[in-house]
């Protein structure tokens, strides 16, 4: 399950024609909340028997306007064994792309960490945590990951999930493995283990950033833009139509003129 918030997303276009020159800002009220959970988490599990470095896992497809991760929620159990010995607090927050779309991280490509803190939360207490902002498409995956003592059980977990398990994944590894998740001694799909439910572990993200006169989207503004948008323009291509009136006339050729001068963000 996915919410989208979508505030007012001002149209560029409406603004070309005023020649007032709207910037990314315009659109940057819009965010997207990748969320599983329904709100509660009522177990928390880790490792019984072995101490491990522990990788909690979930999945999501992304949004449109989402596509920029900014922030991560988690809500934890306890890092606490059964004597009472604290373990580490220190959480690596991980964004990873999933190469083949299918949810599953075994060959998932790690694009992002961020080094945060554990904190004591209650059941369905989330702490959120701006992360470096990370470009996503298709499926992607966010890891928790923390080194974590025998029995005790820092990944909190809703059994009521309507993913029902399908897009959540439990890893334990000697010490952290991000980059080969597939070669992980223990590997859970919790769709088909014992533990069925979704991890309390949550994402924000934010459009990514628009440049409209990088035609050729190469992240580059260069001759070939200018060449691709007289091409589209001649051909009576939609995308030349900058101030979206149906029309081609000098008002598009002067807005991407415009846009291309002011460069991109
Ligand atoms: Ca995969
Ligand atoms: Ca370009
Ligand atoms: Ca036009």
């Amino acid at each position: 399950m996915q919410s989208i918030s979508t505030h007012t997303c001002a149209v560029l276009r409406m603004f070309v024609l005023g020649a007032t020159f709207a910037s990314s800002s315009v659109c940057s009220a819009q965010q997207v909340d990748y969320i599983l959970d329904t709100g509660v988490g009522s177990f928390n599990i880790g490792p019984a028997g072995f101490d491990a470095n522990v990788t909690w896992i979930n999945s999501f497809d992304t949004v449109t306007g989402g596509e920029l991760i900014n922030n991560v929620s988690v809500s934890y159990g306890d890092i606490e064994d059964n004597s009472g010995t604290i373990g580490s607090d220190v959480v690596t927050l991980a964004i990873l792309s999933d190469p083949n779309n299918d949810h599953d991280p075994s060959d998932a490509v790690l694009l992002s960490t961020t080094v945060v803190q554990w904190q004591d939360t209650g059941f369905g207490e989330f702490v959120d945590y701006p992360i470096q902002a990370t470009q996503v498409e298709g499926v992607f995956f966010v890891a928790v990951v923390m080194d974590v003592l025998n029995r005790a059980n820092p990944c909190s977990m809703d059994p009521n999930s309507p993913s029902a398990g399908t897009q959540s994944w439990l890893f334990y590894n000697p010490e952290e493995n991000l980059n080969d998740l597939g070669s992980s001694p223990f590997i859970l799909h919790m769709s088909e283990s014992a533990f069925i439910g979704a991890w309390m572990v949550r994402a924000t993200g934010e459009p990514a950033a628009q440049c409209i006169a990088d035609i050729t989207g190469d992240g580059q503004l260069n001759f070939f833009d200018v060449s691709a948008f007289l091409s589209l323009f001649a051909a009576q291509d939609s995308v030349a139509d900058l101030n979206d009136d149906g029309q081609f006339n000098f008002f598009d050729i002067s807005t991407f003129l415009t846009l291309f001068s002011s460069g991109c963000p």
